[in-house]
């Protein structure tokens, strides 16, 4: 179900893939909309353990496309759908002190960020 490349891991249909460069929300969304992708937003179990391969070989947790920028609390793709699958931490998301960007942690769990924090930017084709 899931096949390793040198520069990327494929899930289905879907390929995650990284330059390992590091950026804020804003410029990851819009390098990935560059390189004719998105940026990562696992929907399922299988996506997440992809996500998180690259998560773990870069050691830098990754900034996802999910987030609660247009209305605190519900948390959409840039499409502006609302997620349906998640993997918050215990406690997450916590909007601690302001927080509507999304990061995939060391262990695959997620956590509500602040967008202006600077994270691995990965891509999803
Ligand atoms: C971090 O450092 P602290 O505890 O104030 C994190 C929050 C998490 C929290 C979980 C900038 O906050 O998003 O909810 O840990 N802050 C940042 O304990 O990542
Ligand atoms: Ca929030
Ligand atoms: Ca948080």
């Amino acid at each position: 179900k899931v096949l390793r490349l040198p520069d990327g891991i494929r899930v289905g249909e879907k390929v995650f893939h990284t330059s390992g460069l590091r950026g804020v929300y804003e410029t990851a969304k819009a390098k990935c909309v560059q390189a004719g992708g998105v940026l990562a937003s696992p929907r399922n179990a299988d996506e997440n353990h992809a996500l998180l391969e690259i998560v773990k070989s870069h050691n830098v947790n990754a900034v996802l496309g999910i987030n609660d920028i247009q209305t605190e609390g519900t948390f959409r793709y840039p499409s502006g759908e609302t997620v349906a699958f998640t993997n918050w931490g215990k406690n997450e998301p916590n909007d601690a002190g302001g927080e509507d960007c999304v990061e995939m942690i060391g262990n695959g769990l997620w956590n509500d960020f602040p967008c202006n924090g600077e994270r691995l930017i990965v891509s999803a084709m």
